[in-house]
């Protein structure tokens, strides 16, 4: 068998925002027949001299193929483009991002009306989308069959990895990298904040902090092997004890530098609250042990 039947697989993409406009393109440059729609029309344009087809209405868009991708600013938009349309014998992919529980309502609210559904966390900007090399996937959740009928065209934007038939692990895994993500950001940004109005260049201080926080990345599994084992004292390298005294040096520094503190008090507090809660079990812990205080 070719290829034939991959590159002719059909479907409509609700939603031409930035990154909307970035997957239609790699649909049309991989042949798939795509049907777009827009609520502003004119962003559609371009998509049209490419290739697309473009549809009047949401509804027109729908009905045009089995296959409907939504790629809209929130779950709310979703709610209201689909509104009133008939959804029967649809494979709904909902890569728009939204939480874990409004991946679950929308999954119910779309089985309801006769629709497949699966909720897409995109983890890539639009500049890394139909670049195999830039790294970007999207995370898929919720019905296996829809995923595995649709997979060839699912991947053509960007690898496509299927997290499980709950409709809200997509989600889930999305916004836990992005959390990680944005303490990253923090703790860079204060950084750079610290050097700020010194002799030292930010480009001076780039390479050590890239080198020193790709060392720091075994905190990534480190955290998964306690929290699994439920250990935190076993192999400590630097104990909490230890942290949390080592935290007054860099409240200390910030002041000096004229920095607020803002962006790192949370952790270092919360490294403070758990050694206070039991000085003499929690002194030699990894720091681990302070991500069980966070759960409400
Ligand atoms: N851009 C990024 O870097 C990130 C990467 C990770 C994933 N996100 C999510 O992708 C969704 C779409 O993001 P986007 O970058 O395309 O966003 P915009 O360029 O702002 O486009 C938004 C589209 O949504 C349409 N829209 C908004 N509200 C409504 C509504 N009430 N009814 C119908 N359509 C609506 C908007 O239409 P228009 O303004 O052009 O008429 C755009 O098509 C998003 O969930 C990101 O979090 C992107």
């Amino acid at each position: 068998m070719t290829d034939n039947t991959v590159t002719k697989h059909p479907l409509t993409l609700l939603g031409l925002g930035d990154m909307g406009t970035a997957l239609a393109r790699t649909w049309l440059a991989a042949g798939h027949p795509l049907t777009v729609w827009n609520r502003t029309a004119a962003k559609a344009e371009a998509l049209a001299a490419e290739g697309a087809a473009v549809a009047a209405s949401p509804a027109e868009a729908v009905a045009a193929n089995t296959l409907v991708v939504l790629c809209l600013l929130d779950d709310a938009s979703v709610g209201s483009v689909l509104d009133g349309i008939d959804l029967t014998g649809k494979d709904l992919v909902d890569l728009t991002t939204g939480t874990p529980a409004e991946g679950r309502r929308r999954a119910a609210w779309a089985e309801a009306r006769g629709a497949r559904f699966v909720d897409g966390g995109i983890m890539g900007t639009p500049a890394m989308i139909g670049v195999p090399a830039s790294g970007a996937y999207v995370f898929h959740s919720g019905s296996r069959a829809l995923f595995d009928t649709h997979r060839a065209a699912l991947q053509v934007p960007a690898g496509a990895r299927f997290v499980g038939e709950d409709p809200g692990h997509a989600a889930l895994f999305d916004m836990a990298l992005l959390s990680g993500m944005y303490g990253l950001f923090a703790g860079i940004s204060h950084a750079y904040a610290l050097i700020e109005g010194e002799d030292i260049a930010p480009k001076e201080l780039a390479p050590l902090l890239s080198e020193w926080l790709g060392a720091m990345g075994f905190f990534v599994g480190n955290a998964a092997d306690r929290l699994t084992s439920g250990d935190f004292t076993t192999g400590v390298v630097s104990n909490l004890a230890m942290q949390v005294a080592g935290s007054g040096t860099l409240l200390r520094t910030a002041e000096e530098q004229g920095v607020s503190a803002e962006l790192i008090t949370p952790y270092l507090e919360l490294m403070r609250r758990r050694l206070a809660a039991d000085p003499v079990a929690h002194a030699g812990e990894d720091t681990v042990g302070a991500i069980t205080l966070l759960k409400r």
